[in-house]
C-alpha cells in the first residue's frame, strides 16, 4: 500500500508521481495544504514538514531522492 503526500505544483512531487506512473504502481494521494503549519499529518507521519512524503507499508520516505531510490530498488525491473 503506497500513499503519497503531495502538493500540486510541487516539482519534487511531480518527479515522484511520474516515476510511480512509469512503474505502473497504484497509490493513494493525500493532497496537503500549501501553508506549512497546516500540514500536521505530514509532520505526524514523517517528523518534518516538506513534501513529497511516501509511505510504503511501514516505511516512511521524507525526500524525493530517497523516494525515487526506494521505488527503483523495490519496483523497477532488473
Ligand atoms: N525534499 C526536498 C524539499 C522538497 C520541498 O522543498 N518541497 C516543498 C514543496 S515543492 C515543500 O514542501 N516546502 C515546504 C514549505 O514550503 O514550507 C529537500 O529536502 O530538499
Amino acid at each position: 500500500m503506497l500513499t503519497l503526500y503531495n502538493l500540486t505544483g510541487c516539482p519534487y512531487c511531480a518527479m515522484v508521481t511520474r516515476r510511480l506512473d512509469e512503474l505502473g504502481l497504484t497509490y493513494d494521494i493525500k493532497e496537503v495544504p500549501a501553508p506549512r503549519p497546516l500540514r500536521k499529518e505530514v509532520y505526524a507521519v514523517s517528523g518534518q514538514w516538506t513534501v513529497p512524503v511516501l509511505i510504503d507499508g511501514d516505511q516512511v520516505f521524507d525526500d524525493e531522492d530517497k523516494i525515487l531510490a526506494h521505488l527503483n530498488a523495490t519496483y523497477a525491473a532488473a
